[in-house]
């Protein structure tokens, strides 16, 4: 046996940023390195991102118990990688695919495969002595490292926010910050600015899923104007120093027709209305970012999306699904010009990194993303930094399993690595 085989997999049930069941798994080696992970999940899930497998026993944890997703883990997925080479990701990552044998990863669970695919490139850097952003580097081909400009959510609408706004992410984009740490800075700023806001206006400043807040404004241009208020009280100008993403998480406002449906507003627009809102706002607002503007079914409709706003970044997130032949799709049809990369959207390491290469051979932005449900795993921080992904979506600036990935931010970027600034925003 070789420093580098695998010598046990294991996984546990642990629980998620809302209290509900995830996977954490561990992979030891021969040599003693070992890695641990664990599994993000989303509320507003995309229908061709990889599957979850939970126990829907509606006995226990609402039905979302993972065992059998962790069963799977200490029984096939472990007999099938014990002996194999750690270094070798890609062979380990193709070969629970095959062993899952579905499209989706629905046999064994996508939660339980990522969870095993992220701790084996943890024991894979460590048993290389190599810090884990360096090791992502070398598995990505990507030979300079960067830090990302962080993309930040304020306020929280849709499903993250019990529907009490129809837009779910009204984001800040610090444009202006010479270095992620300013970045930072500005962005906490701007959470504290919009919160004295809300509380001067009586509006409540409870958290939402992300750590953002909802004051539960029927109108989107309501919260846009207070997202503009928030810069200004923060001492940033607006679309200099600050400017404003969006989240439409459109695909969670489809009814039946495919159109959609702005419940808190009072309206319901098809394709092309949607379009010519988004175009509105987005001259009245320094709007730079729109994701998610057109639901995942309306390939039709993005094109035209893409030729109205193309000027500013429009990302693909339950669209492209982190899947790399949905990303090449859309570069073909002209559908956006930027994909979100979410690692259990495509269930391994590999297959995220197969995504980051479809976007960026296609000329495509891209934003590594958290989940609304996540865990302390600062895994993405990382992966971010090591492909130079140029932009992070973590949620806001509140909660632990938010902050432990920009705090892992703040270490990486003691490494002296480039700050991206808002260099790699598609614009
Ligand atoms: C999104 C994500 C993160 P969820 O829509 O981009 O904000 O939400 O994890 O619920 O899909
Ligand atoms: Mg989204």
């Amino acid at each position: 046996m070789s420093a580098t085989d695998i010598q046990a997999v294991f996984a546990r049930q642990v629980f998620d940023s809302r209290g509900r069941p995830t996977v954490e798994a561990e992979v030891s080696l021969a040599g003693g390195a070992s890695g641990r992970a664990s599994a993000p999940s989303g509320a507003s899930r995309g229908a061709a991102e990889a599957f979850e497998l939970r126990d829907s026993d509606p006995d226990r944890f609402e039905g979302r118990g993972v065992s059998r997703a962790v069963a799977a883990v200490n029984g096939e997925i472990g007999a099938l990688l014990t002996g194999r080479d750690a270094l070798a990701q890609r062979g380990a990552d193709q070969a629970m695919r095959d062993l899952d044998g579905t499209a989706q990863l629905s046999r064994l669970g996508g939660n339980a495969i990522l969870a095993v695919s992220i701790a084996l490139a943890r024991a894979g850097a460590a048993a290389t002595g190599q810090p884990l952003f360096r090791r992502l580097a070398d598995l990505a081909g990507v030979s300079g490292p960067a830090m990302p400009m962080p993309m930040v959510n304020i306020l929280s609408g849709g499903l993250h926010a019990g529907r009490g706004m129809d837009v779910q992410d009204f984001l800040v984009i610090p444009v202006g910050a010479n270095s992620y740490t300013q970045a930072l800075e500005w962005v906490l700023r701007v959470r504290a600015a919009a919160a004295a806001l809300c509380q001067e206006a009586g509006l409540t400043t409870l958290l939402a899923d992300e750590g953002g807040l909802s004051p539960g404004f029927a109108d989107g241009a309501e919260a846009l104007t207070l997202m503009v208020r928030a810069f200004e009280r923060a001492g940033l100008r607006p679309g200099e120093d600050a400017a404003i993403a969006l989240d439409i998480a459109a695909s969670s406002l489809t009814d039946a027709e495919g159109r959609y449906v702005f419940q808190r507003a009072g309206r319901t627009l098809d394709s092309g209305a949607m379009i010519a809102l988004l175009a509105e706002w987005t001259t009245r607002f320094p709007i730079i970012s729109i994701e998610d503007g057109l639901g995942e079914e309306d390939w039709s409709a993005w094109p035209e999306l893409t030729r109205h706003l193309g000027h500013i970044q429009l990302i693909g997130d339950d669209l492209f699904a982190t899947q790399a032949d949905r990303i090449a799709r859309g570069v073909r049809e002209g559908a956006g010009n930027a994909a979100l990369i979410k690692i259990n959207q495509n269930g391994t390491l590999s297959g995220t990194l197969d995504a980051l290469e479809a976007a960026r051979a296609g000329g495509f932005a891209t934003v590594i993303s958290a989940r609304s449900g996540e865990t302390e795993d600062p895994f993405i921080a990382d992966l971010a930094v090591g492909v130079a992904g140029g932009q992070i979506k973590i949620g806001s600036v509140r909660t632990s399993e938010r902050m432990a990935k920009y705090n892992q931010l703040l270490r990486l970027e003691e490494e002296g690595l480039p700050f991206a600034g808002s260099g790699f925003i598609r614009r």
